[in-house]
């Protein structure tokens, strides 16, 4: 899949096209990327891509016309290959895993990072097919939440995990908190791992990590308790030990 990224600071993408498992599969050709500086699509000596606000009030807004100018180029190099464009935006959804499954269908995605203050709402109108945020957090442009999003999506391209990996993202997938893990030594610090995941009884580890993920879930996650129960995701077994918990520590 192709991601088309609308950025000042095209630079910042070697963060996710260098290291690790989206280097990985940009290298394998599982995704590609293509930066696009909206100065690049200006026309004075200054490149200036950014001016004050009509009504006044602090910080700049991004013009609309060099954003409009580069969506354009975007979708001429693009060609056939065809996708949403996409606004990282404190005003979005809220990304998650099921919306990192459905783009992960798309041919091509072109993603745009808003800096200063905001980017004036008649390109929004006129280009954005869909705005989405990270969470209720401010940082201080589009591209970190860019990345963590194209990240998100790359890991579940088929092939771009290995197989280890892989499995560990099957128990995520889930609903519940992952449960917690142990490597050597065995004693570290006077704190021992627990005995169960030496004993090598696979089904009894596996019934123990399944008790901690729903312990887990059910003290910090209690929302994703109740989904996974309406996704169908909890055996007659998980509900009797949510019973166990609930009356044990009065959750
Ligand atoms: C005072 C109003 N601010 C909005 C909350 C201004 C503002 C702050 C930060 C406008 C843009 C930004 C830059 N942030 C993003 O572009 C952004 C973001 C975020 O800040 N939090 C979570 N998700 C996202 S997606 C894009």
């Amino acid at each position: 899949m192709r991601f088309d990224v609308v950025t000042i600071f095209p630079e910042m993408f070697s963060a996710i096209s260098a290291w690790g498992v989206t280097g990985r599969a940009f290298d394998q050709g599982l995704a590609s990327i293509k930066t696009w500086n909206p100065r690049d699509f200006t026309s004075d000596t200054r490149r200036t891509v950014d001016d004050r606000a009509y009504g006044g009030g602090p910080g700049m807004v991004m013009m609309a016309k060099p954003l409009e100018d580069t969506l354009d180029a975007v979708a001429k190099d693009q060609g056939t290959q065809k996708g949403p464009v996409i606004l990282l935006s404190p005003q979005g959804e809220r990304f998650n895993q099921k919306m990192a499954s459905e783009l992960l269908d798309l041919e091509a995605v072109t993603l745009i990072c808003g800096r200063y203050e905001a980017i004036d709402q008649r390109l929004v109108e006129r280009r954005v097919d869909r705005e989405i945020s990270l969470g209720d957090f401010v940082v201080s442009g589009g591209e970190i939440p860019a990345m963590a999003v194209m990240d998100a999506v790359i890991r579940i391209i088929p092939g771009a995990l290995g197989d280890a990996e892989s499995a560990a993202q099957d128990s995520f997938m889930d609903g519940l908190l992952d449960c917690y893990h142990y490597t050597r030594p065995e004693n570290y610090e006077n704190l021992l791992v627990p005995d169960v995941l030496l004993g090598g009884h696979h089904a009894k580890i596996a019934d123990y990590r399944r008790k901690q993920s729903l312990e887990l879930t059910l003290k910090r996650r209690p929302d994703l308790i109740d989904r996974a129960r309406e996704q169908g995701l909890l055996s007659s077994a998980d509900e009797a030990y949510l019973v166990t918990l609930q009356n044990k520590t009065g959750f």
